[in-house]
């Protein structure tokens, strides 16, 4: 494993109190076993159960915990309010639920060292799946994947899992709107290669699944807008 790495790892949350600790446990494992150089970053929006809290209890000096107070609760900005605060080279995003398993981390890590600029685990390349997720949550992550495939080579477009290099994020802007913050940085993030690694990804077991009807909507109007987008970019 390279050692002279320094990576921030960024987890939004939103009232994860059942599943930060489990989480962090998990993560400073694995991660103090890579030999990377390492801070955790928790972005907290204004959780009203214990998150916060929790969080920086477990993280002790391996990481922060930011409490977002916008007016507006939002996954985007508050990613990228981690992205700004790292002094890192590397960032990694990962959701707090459990969905997205921390083992994969060195492997990620591994090939950010080797020089891919963007590390996708996925779901949708050969020996990726998904566990306990219900046959309709299948359909419409299938469904929205391929509808994401229209301003991304990415397969599996719609995760919010990733690492990045960070110098591929400067400038860049993001939607506040943008719940499917994986696909706002596959789409405009400056990153000259990629490589989508398999894993299996695991239903939330434990808290309140924010995938509500307005989410899907708002899923398409994103797309819309990243087309649009594509299409200024590449006219400019
Ligand atoms: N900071 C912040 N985090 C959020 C917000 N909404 C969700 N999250 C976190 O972002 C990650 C992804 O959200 P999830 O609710 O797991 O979304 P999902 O995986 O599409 O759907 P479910 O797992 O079924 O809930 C989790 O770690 C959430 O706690 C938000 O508005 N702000
Ligand atoms: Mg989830």
């Amino acid at each position: 494993m390279p050692e002279n790495i320094f990576l921030s790892l960024l987890i939004p949350t939103l009232n994860e109190e059942e599943n930060i600790v489990g989480l962090l446990e998990r993560v400073m494992g694995v991660l103090d076993n890579s030999g990377v150089t390492y801070e955790v970053v928790v972005i907290d929006d204004a959780s009203v159960d214990r998150t916060p809290f929790l969080a920086e209890n477990a993280l002790g000096i391996k990481g922060k915990v930011i409490r977002r107070r916008a007016v507006k609760r939002s996954l985007s900005l508050s990613v990228l309010d981690g992205i700004n605060i790292s002094g890192a080279e590397y960032i990694i995003v990962i959701d707090a639920d459990g969905s997205h398993p921390p083992e994969l981390l060195p492997a990620m890590i591994r090939y950010l060292a080797a020089g891919y600029e963007l590390v996708v685990p996925s779901r949708y390349v050969q020996g990726g799946g998904v566990k306990n997720f219900p046959f309709t949550r299948r359909l419409i992550s299938k469904f929205a994947c391929g509808v994401g495939r229209a301003v991304t080579r990415i397969k599996d477009n719609t995760s919010g899992f990733f690492g990045i290099k960070k110098s591929c994020l400067e400038g860049i802007i993001l939607s506040p709107q943008g719940f499917k913050i994986g696909l706002e940085v596959f789409v405009k993030a400056r990153y000259r290669s990629f490589i989508e690694i398999p894993y299996i990804f695991e239903n939330r077991k434990k808290g309140e699944s924010k995938l509500k009807g307005l989410v899907v909507l708002q899923y398409f109007l994103q797309v819309l807008g990243l087309i649009g987008y594509n299409l200024t970019k590449n006219a400019g």
